[in-house]
């Protein structure tokens, strides 16, 4: 594995820098993975934010959020643009939506021999993203007390766009 294995339940996934706890999984909450392997001595990143039971509409709602942003800055990623208009698209998003305080980390961050690396996708970065430059693109949604919502892939920039490493589905999944 590349780092500790995150699994946060419901509330818990509130803190996006938390860690793994010995907080019972219940149902009818949401469960957030986040994991990444080393192969070939490259890291790799992704996260995933599924449900256990049946969760409340304002909840699947938050997921639909974070999934549009996550999906609009993978659509939208291409060379020459900067660091910090990627993360305000995705950004963008979640604030039209009324969630922007809520959001309260970097879109991403590059990899390579280690998980964390250089470039960071970050507001008004004016860093030139180029082509091959390998990063993460992982908004979240984090409401104290609620939930946390992340979806994360990590791939490469490319002529034709971003192209993730990570094949799992993003479509909201009930366990
Ligand atoms: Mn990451």
């Amino acid at each position: 594995m590349s780092f500790d294995t995150l699994v946060q339940f419901g509330d818990h996934a509130a803190d996006p820098h938390g860690t793994t706890s010995n907080r019972a999984l219940k149902a009818n909450e949401l469960v957030l993975f986040d994991l990444g392997t080393m192969t070939q001595n490259y890291a790799s990143d992704a996260s995933r934010t599924v449900a256990f039971g049946a969760v409340p509409k304002d909840i699947h709602d938050i997921y639909d959020v974070v999934l549009h942003a996550q999906q609009a800055a993978q659509q939208q990623a291409k060379i020459g643009m900067t660091a910090g208009e990627l993360d305000h698209i995705a950004r963008q998003v979640i604030e039209e939506a009324g969630y922007g305080q809520y959001f309260n980390h970097r879109l991403g961050h590059g990899l390579g021999s280690s998980v964390h690396e250089y470039p960071s996708i970050m507001p008004d970065s004016h860093l030139i993203l180029q082509e091959n430059m390998v990063f993460s693109i992982e908004p979240g949604i984090y409401i104290p007390g609620t939930a946390g919502i992340r979806i994360e892939d990590s791939g490469y920039l490319s002529a034709n766009g971003f192209i993730p490493f990570t094949q799992t589905t993003k479509n909201f999944t009930v366990l």
